[in-house]
């Protein structure tokens, strides 16, 4: 798909090795402020934060997970641990009076990296509807 950078209000490279990017930060070559761990989720501070507060919670294993729409009743477990873990990080950052849990499916959300990733958001006022 080709998108006119003017046109869209998200720029995605279409052709780079979006996902492969968090491999790296699961295996610790890139360096990243991770919040929390577990056996099967990563939990780190995204790089170009969008609120105070802006944490990305991915499965260590993407085992085909590429973005939600691609998820099979195998992955039905990692997604719950994934919500799960998005509670506790919210938690931890003391953002219980309000965060917001996103995931971007797809060119039309901007998602940019493909392992599915959660963004957890807060330490602000949020507005509604998103852009
Ligand atoms: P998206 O939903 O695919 O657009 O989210 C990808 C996020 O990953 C985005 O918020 C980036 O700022 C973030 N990110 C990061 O934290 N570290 C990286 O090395 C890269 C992207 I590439």
């Amino acid at each position: 798909t080709m998108y006119k950078m003017d046109t869209v209000p998200c720029w995605i490279e279409i052709t780079s090795c979006r996902g492969l990017i968090f491999d790296k930060i699961i295996a610790k070559e890139i360096p990243s402020t991770i919040v929390y761990e577990d056996d099967k989720v990563l939990a780190f501070r995204d790089i170009n934060p969008q609120a105070p507060v802006h944490i990305l919670v991915i499965p260590k294993i993407r085992d085909g997970l590429t973005q939600l729409g691609k998820a099979e009743p195998r992955h039905a477990e990692v997604l719950g641990h994934l919500l799960f873990a998005a509670k506790l990080v919210a938690e931890k950052e003391g953002i219980v009076d309000g965060f917001r849990v996103v995931i971007n499916n797809g060119p039309e959300a901007c998602q940019s990296v493909y392992h599915l990733h959660l963004h957890v958001l807060g330490g602000r006022q949020l507005k509604w509807p998103p852009g």
